[in-house]
């Protein structure tokens, strides 16, 4: 047989077994049979370069690093769910629906708790796989979504097709990632939902091949093909995707009661996590018709479970200085099982919070983990008390240094202001390097803690400086040359990231995540934002006076001055590049067409001018539609949209707009 039938053969076979595997669950060749074949394939492949294929299923163990993720415009926004929280409220879903649509059945489906995702097939290659990001622009993931086994790289069909689903990790893989995290002396994953979307965003897409991701595909954007949703779960299962089989349809809103119950019970046992029920209309014909809102179907719903709450006790309250210096009280439990994880300390909040509560040491106390937050006493139960509880005392000196705390008239926390102590310093660190922040892999909290007290990490400056230090580093016991490198690897590859990274990372009291980036969007520059007065700051949106303060005294302080210079000299990103302009613009919220032809702009320019100025494009008139450029030969388009009085606009009005945002 001839290498190229042989190569051929190899793909169909080896893309039928990882189906098999994977998919289905039902593997019919043993792991050795798999390997030989995927051997010889390899061998093959690596003679003849020239029959390279991306959808080759020995593509699967992640190609070269990634410097960046692209960003992709969704080819239509990919929606987020309505919740609602108990049965009333699902029954109020129910009676809405039925106001629009007299006649219609339900599909009820597991709501899983991962990061959602699109595919994007072109005549049956996967070609394109992107993260949700905030529904209109996500991140172009493919070549780690590559290396997810259960996400088909070809499937039989022709033609364009874009499903979406969520990618997930299971218990097993999970526990493996943190153990291999652990010994690498990393932070581990705080849950599955963390773990995934952590992995997923890998630079480096071997490591994601060997992170052992899942998925379930839930949607497949083409409505005209089959005309409801069960059917076409069905024909995503045909074509080689993994559906979730706990899927059922049900015909009244007291099935999907009925099932919301049984899954309730059930979840517990699944090795995955979900976090509530999916609720959708199964007919496509009603879509329109039932309608949308700004942000998501009406014909669908997501059913939430209350988060888990468990009776444990506190045995000790201790107190935690954060980066910013703010003490937190920590509650000391017993250890218990919560949603999953071993908590065996949660968060007190605050001195009024444990005072209005009247929280004791020893008292049983009720937890809880909503979500991604991190566990919380949610009360204590007074009637337990024996009367050897003592009440909480708020401390009056900072645990690590021994400087008087204060807290300030109109303010919650207390706060250690001593700039030299180890605690905040260490803390600080940490958040710098931590994923949301720096994002530098394996420097976590035991390597910074470690550093820092070995004297080779005292200010954010000096993980830059590391790299001149790797010998001692290496000679250092717990640390083997590879990790060494890989972490000098890690910083220098880290220095590109976006400024609204680097600005969260600094640890400024108050400046948060979204506020980073804000702000970073508003302010482009390291330079804009060390000049921008409070007056400036409060004309972000979200950022009130206390923020604004806060940031302009920081780089009033010739320390923290000195600090940006260095990372700007070690070469740090110190300007933001921006997908979407951060202020109000004219096409903010807005729904565009852009319909005929315009002499500035190819109609694809314009319609990325409008997206990255907050407006969102769509590609024909309907109600929704709120504004129409129309350049010249404009057609159909453009008599529906004067049949509905929607406001339209020439080249020259378009013009006129974009000026407005200048
Ligand atoms: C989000 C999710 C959906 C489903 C499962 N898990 C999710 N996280 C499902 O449809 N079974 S749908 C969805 C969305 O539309 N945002």
């Amino acid at each position: 047989m001839d290498f190229k039938q042989r190569i051929a053969e190899l793909r169909t076979l080896l893309n039928r077994y990882n189906y098999e595997y994977y998919a289905l669950d039902a593997p019919s060749v043993s792991d050795a049979e798999f390997d030989v074949l995927m051997n010889e394939l390899i061998a093959l492949e690596q003679a003849h370069p020239e029959l390279d294929a991306s959808d080759s299923p020995s593509r699967r163990v992640g190609g070269g690093m990634i410097d960046r993720f692209r960003k992709v415009t969704h080819p239509a926004p990919m929606l987020s769910l309505s919740n609602v929280y108990n049965e009333a409220e699902l029954r109020e879903f129910d009676a809405r629906v039925k106001k629009e649509v007299p006649d219609y059945t339900y599909v009820a489906e597991l709501k899983i708790d991962g990061l959602s995702i699109s595919l994007l097939y072109e005549n049956g290659s996967l070609v394109r796989a992107a993260t949700r990001g905030d529904g209109v622009v996500g991140e172009d993931v493919t070549e780690n979504v590559r290396t997810i086994k259960s996400i088909p790289l070809s499937i039989p069909f022709s033609g364009t097709l874009e499903v979406r689903g969520e990618v997930f990790m299971n218990d097993a893989a999970f526990a493996a990632v943190n153990k291999e995290k652990e010994r690498l002396g990393e932070e581990p994953f705080k849950n599955l939902r963390n773990a995934a979307a952590g992995s997923l965003r890998q630079l480096d897409p071997k490591i994601v091949a060997k992170r052992k991701l899942d998925s379930f595909i839930y949607y497949m954007m083409d409505r005209t093909i089959l005309s409801t949703h069960f059917e076409s779960l069905a024909m995503l299962k045909k074509l080689g995707f993994k559906t979730n089989p706990e899927t059922q349809p049900c015909k009244t809103i007291d099935e999907v009661v009925a099932y919301v119950a049984k899954i309730e019970q059930l979840r517990r046992f699944l090795p995955y996590d979900t976090d509530g029920v999916v609720v959708k209309v199964n007919e496509f014909n009603l879509y329109e018709k039932i309608g949308y809102t700004a942000k998501s179907p009406k014909w669908a719903t997501a059913y939430k479970y209350p988060p888990e709450e468990v009776v444990t006790r506190l045995h000790a309250i201790t107190f935690q200085i954060g980066r910013t210096g703010v003490v937190t009280p920590v509650a000391e439990l017993t250890p218990a099982m919560v949603s999953g994880s071993l908590v065996s300390r949660a968060t007190l909040h605050n001195e009024d919070f444990c005072r209005n509560r009247d929280i004791r040491i020893g008292d049983h106390v009720v937890i809880r983990k909503a979500g991604e937050v991190i566990p919380e006493v949610v009360r204590a139960l007074v009637e337990r008390r024996t009367g050897a509880e003592v009440p909480f005392q708020m401390e009056t000196h900072c645990p690590a240094c021994n400087q008087p705390l204060i807290r300030n008239p109109g303010e919650a926390d207390y706060f250690c202001t001593n700039p030299d102590c180890d605690a905040q310093k260490i803390n600080g660190l940490i958040h710098f390097a931590s994923r949301d922040a720096y994002d530098i892999e394996g420097l976590g909290e035991k390597v910074v803690t470690d550093f820092y007290n070995d004297g080779f990490l005292r200010s954010i400056a000096d993980v830059f400086r590391l790299q001149d230090r790797a010998q001692e580093l290496i000679a250092k016991e717990g640390f083997g040359e590879k990790s060494i490198f890989n972490l000098i690897d890690a910083i220098e590859a880290s220095k590109k990231h976006n400024l609204d990274r680097l600005l969260f990372g600094l640890g400024i009291k108050l400046v948060g995540q979204k506020t980073a980036k804000t702000i970073a969007e508003r302010y482009p520059s390291m330079e804009a934002i060390r000049h921008a007065s409070v007056d400036d700051f409060l004309k972000v949106q979200d950022v009130g006076e206390a923020t604004a303060v806060a940031i302009v005294d920081w780089f009033a302080r010739p320390e923290n001055n000195r600090l940006v210079d260095e990372l700007a000299a070690f070469g740090l990103t110190m300007v933001f590049t921006s997908n979407k302009i951060g202020k109000t613009t004219p096409f903010t919220g807005k729904t565009v067409v852009v319909t005929g032809t315009l002499t500035g702009y190819s109609r694809s320019d314009a319609e990325a001018l409008i997206e990255r100025l907050g407006g969102n494009v769509a590609g024909s008139v309907s109600r929704k539609t709120d504004l129409i450029v129309a350049g010249t030969d404009a057609g159909s388009k453009l008599t529906k949209g004067r049949e509905l009085g929607v406001r339209i606009i020439d080249e020259e009005g378009f013009r006129a707009l974009l000026d407005e945002v200048q």
